[in-house]
Formats: structure tokens, C-alpha cells, sequence
């Protein structure tokens, strides 16, 4: 594999941070270890039916125990950032209604410290999907106001500890893909549906992720609120939200398919990203929902001004928009009222956008990194912004031969393809991009499919727990080598 220079010069300021990205969730384990709490996923996952292998993350890759081992793998990359996500209820077992875990605070300021006598900064999110599960039995979690109380008093415990040291905090990890799956398909927690699918047949209300967007959007607001106030200038961090970011390619050049990819942003994206950096929802939510999307009080508008400080794009692929509300559609995904009548396809005339993965979802195509991210720059008055994920999955089974285990040519492809995508945006454009983060440094738990796909640098041995690099390890070392000034590389 050839590891041609991809030039940021000029356009990345000398603080370009390279990374790996990480949840606690996926890779701690450690579910009941030293007084932390259950959370949502704990509960999910040990439902029968729930999780593609019937597996969940009780063990995960053992980063709790393990993060030594890997620490050393980051430092041998040469990155110098890490993403990972504090566990809410390993901090408060019970959210507010509880006492603070003491050894779950020791814990992450362990890791922290070690991060740091690498030279690695930690990029922190403080929630990614999870939320204790006392919050969700006492009421309802993200579909009650009340937990904008419990977020901003966890945001509070977090800055308090961690943020002397933490310089980059992240409110919350895909709300979107929180509320489109945990309130409209139900695929995962809390497993409520507008429409029955798989294992969830209840049929609750197609307003409720509207009400758990608008929650999460004021816990989000509530958290910066504090930090603006009570630490950031004592501190010197910065915090923002990261949101899964899709590229819609309009299916044709008709003005009809052009609005659609628009109002599927909006359903997407800009309904998170509108409010906290505009003020208000997408005028297309406003206009197709009505009364059914909640409303912002005075004092909401008030806290929103706080906004952000960047905005975090976890991009792996794109798909076609197709128009449904001119002319009809067959039903399918984004077809109906409440997801902007724009269709959602990968394939136009038969052909796939890019070529097709064993992830069902993810489709190389590299020009969409530049459209999205020139869109994001746009549309949000070039807030500066991190690619928070970006990544490619693979579906290994009993007969895969070590070549397909560990020479991972698609992967290398893929990333170097979506980062030369990047690197020009940046260049060309302008576009203030200050950090870049592969999912992931290891194969880990991935949702609802188990451990049967692997996104990792590293190989994960299930029953050793092993890590074994990848040629892709091999080749982000070197892409990093090559792209940082010398003196701030952390290598000895
Ligand atoms: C990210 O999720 C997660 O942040 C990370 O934890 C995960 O491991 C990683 O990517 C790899 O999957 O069906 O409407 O939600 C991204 C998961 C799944 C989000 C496909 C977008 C399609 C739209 N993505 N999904 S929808």
C-alpha cells in the first residue's frame, strides 16, 4: 500500500489533532464493576432477540482493565487525540437521586492521566446512547423535561472532576440515531416504535421523537450553560454535539429531488443542529409538522444562545433522495410525513452509489466527506468542526483466512480515499476542520449487530481479548507520520 502525501498544509491549524474514536459501551465492559449502575443498553441487551448474535456488553473488549495495553497501541500510531465516552451511570448510579461514584470518577481520571503522559488529548463525550437506567424507570428518560435537570447535574460532575484536564467535551454522540431509533423503529432502547418493526410492536406516538429531540436539544443547552458560566474560562475547553451526518444526493436534477435531499437534511441533521445553532427548527419540520413539533419557550431561546463551540460529523457514507411529496412513493425509508416525505435509496437506476460493504448501511463513497462537510460549513457559518468518525466495517466468520483477517485492503482504500476527499475540502474551501478520528481503534461491540461486524484498527481475539494490529494500523501510523510537524509528535 503506497502512503502518497495527502497535503493539509496551509489549511489545518498546526494543532490538527488525529485520533481514534471509542464509547464506553462498546469497549469497557466492566458492567457491574466498582459500584457503577445499569444502564439503558444493559437492560436491552440482556433481553433475548435484541442483538443480531445474542451477545451484549458486559465484557466488550475490556478497556476498563485493559486501557494500558492500549494506550500503547495509540502511542505506536503516533495519534494525538483520543475519543471515548465516560459511562453516566458508572459516575451516577442513579443519576441525581443517587450519590457520585467515587470509583468510577478514579477510574477516568486514571485514564485521563495516562492519556496525557502520552501526549494524548482526550476528546470526551459525555453521552453515547447510554443514560442510567433509574432514568428511564423513574421517568421515561429523554421523553421527559425532567431529564434536562439530571443531564445538566451530570455535565456539572463531569467539568468539576475531569475538566482540568479535558480541553474537548462533546454534550452528546448521534441524537439523531438516539431518537429515530430508540422512538421510531425501536431497534434500540427504549424500544419504542411509531410503526411496528422486529421485536417492537407497541405502536406509541410518531410525535415522540420530536419531544426526546427537544430534550435532548435543552440538555444540550443546559450543559454548555454551565460550562460557559462555571468553568470554561477558568478551564480553556470548548464543547460541542456530534451528529451522524449523511449525504443525500438528490436522485435526479429535478428541483423536486433537489428539495426532498434538502428536507431529509433537515429531518436529519439540521433539526439538532438548526435550534442550538440558529435558534430554531428547519423551516421544513415547522411547516410539515406543525403543532406536532414542540415549541421553544422564551427561556429556551435564551439558553440556546449558548450553542456550541464545534460541530462533531461522524460520516461513513451518503444516499440517493428521492422526492415523495409531489408524486408518490412505495413506502419506505423517509417516505413518511414525519421523516420529511423524501425517500432514502442507495441505488439510482439499479446502481449502488458507491460500492456496497457487509455493512447494510455503508457505501464507499468518498465525495460525499467534501459535500457534507461543505454543506455543515455553510449552513453553520463555518462553526469549526471535527470528523468525529469516519470508518469501515467488516463481517469476519470461522472460515475468514488471516489475510482477510488482518490485510485489510478496503479499509486502507477507504479511509485514504475519504481523507484525500477531506484534505481538499479543507484546502479549496476553507472549510475549518480540526481533527480527524477513525471508528475504531479496536473491534468492539457494535449495537444491535453484536461482535459479528469489526471496524477496528486493531483485531479483537473474543476469547483472548487479544489485539493484533491491521495493515490499516500500519497505514494510519504513517499517514499521521506524514502529516504532522515533527515537533509535536509524541513518538519517542
Ligand atoms: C456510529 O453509528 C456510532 O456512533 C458508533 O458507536 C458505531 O459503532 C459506528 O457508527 C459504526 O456503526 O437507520 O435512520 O439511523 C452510526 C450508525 C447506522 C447511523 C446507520 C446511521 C442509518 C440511518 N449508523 N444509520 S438510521
Amino acid at each position: 500500500v503506497s502512503c502518497n502525501h495527502i497535503s493539509l498544509k496551509g489549511s489545518s491549524p498546526t494543532n490538527f489533532l488525529f485520533g481514534t474514536g471509542s464509547s464506553s459501551y462498546q469497549f469497557e465492559g466492566a458492567f457491574m464493576s466498582d459500584g457503577k449502575g445499569l444502564n439503558n443498553w444493559d437492560i436491552f441487551t440482556h433481553k433475548p432477540g435484541n442483538i443480531l448474535d445474542g451477545t451484549n456488553g458486559d465484557i466488550a473488549v475490556d478497556q476498563y482493565h485493559l486501557y494500558q495495553e492500549d494506550l500503547d497501541l495509540m502511542n505506536y500510531i503516533g495519534v494525538n487525540s483520543y475519543r471515548f465516552s465516560i459511562s453516566w451511570a458508572r459516575i451516577l448510579p442513579k443519576g441525581r437521586f443517587g450519590k457520585v461514584n467515587r470509583a468510577g470518577v478514579d477510574h477516568y481520571n486514571k485514564f485521563i492521566d495516562a492519556l496525557l503522559l502520552r501526549g494524548i488529548q482526550p476528546f470526551v463525550t459525555l453521552t453515547h446512547y447510554d443514560i442510567p437506567q433509574e432514568l428511564e424507570d423513574r421517568y421515561r428518560s429523554w421523553l421527559s423535561p425532567e431529564v434536562q435537570e439530571d443531564f445538566r447535574y451530570y455535565a456539572n460532575t463531569c467539568f468539576k472532576f475531569f475538566g482540568d484536564r479535558v480541553k474537548y467535551w462533546v454534550t452528546f454522540n448521534e441524537p439523531n440515531v438516539v431518537v429515530i431509533r430508540g422512538y421510531r423503529s425501536g431497534i434500540y432502547p427504549p424500544s419504542r416504535c411509531s410503526f411496528p418493526f422486529g421485536n417492537c410492536t407497541s405502536g406509541d406516538s410518531e410525535v415522540e421523537p420530536f419531544i426526546a429531540a427537544h430534550n435532548i436539544i435543552l440538555s444540550h443547552a443546559a450543559a454548555v450553560n454551565i460550562y460557559r458560566t462555571k468553568y470554561q474560562k477558568k478551564q480553556g475547553g470548548s464543547i460541542g454535539m456530534v451528529m451522524n451526518a449523511l449525504w443525500y444526493e438528490p436522485i435526479s436534477n429535478s428541483l423536486a429531488d433537489k428539495l426532498a435531499a434538502e428536507r431529509a437534511q433537515s429531518f436529519y441533521m439540521n433539526w439538532f443542529l438548526d435550534p442550538i445553532v440558529h435558534g430554531s427548527y428547519p423551516a421544513e419540520m415547522q411547516e410539515l409538522l406543525g403543532s406536532d413539533l414542540p415549541v421553544f419557550s422564551k427561556f429556551d431561546l435564551e439558553m440556546l444562545k449558548n450553542g456550541l463551540d464545534f460541530i462533531g460529523i461522524n460520516h461513513y457514507t451518503s444516499f440517493y433522495s428521492k422526492d415523495c411529496m409531489f408524486s408518490p412513493c412505495e413506502p419506505g425509508p423517509g417516505t413518511t410525513r414525519t421523516e420529511g416525505f423524501a425517500l432514502r435509496t442507495a441505488k439510482k437506476d439499479g446502481v449502488y452509489i458507491g460500492e456496497p460493504t457487509a455493512v447494510d448501511w455503508l457505501y464507499v463513497y468518498p465525495r460525499g466527506m467534501d459535500k457534507i462537510v461543505t454543506y455543515i460549513k455553510d449552513r453553520y457559518n463555518n462553526t469549526p468542526m471535527f470528523i468525529t468518525e469516519n470508518g469501515y466495517g467488516e463481517k469476519e466468520n470461522q472460515n475468514s483466512t488471516n489475510e482477510e483477517l488482518f490485510n485489510d485492503f478496503k479499509r486502507v482504500e477507504y479511509l485514504k480515499s475519504y481523507l484525500q476527499a477531506l484534505a481538499e475540502t479543507m484546502r479549496t474551501k476553507g472549510a475549518d476542520v480540526r481533527g480527524y478520528f477513525v471508528w475504531s481503534l479496536l473491534d468492539n461491540f457494535e449495537w444491535t449487530s453484536g461482535y459479528t461486524l469489526q471496524f477496528g484498527l486493531h483485531h479483537v481475539d473474543y476469547d483472548t481479548l487479544k489485539r493484533t494490529p491491521r495493515l490499516s494500523a500500519a497505514w494510519y501510523r504513517q499517514f499521521i507520520a506524514n502529516h504532522t510537524p515533527k515537533i509535536l509528535s509524541t513518538q519517542k
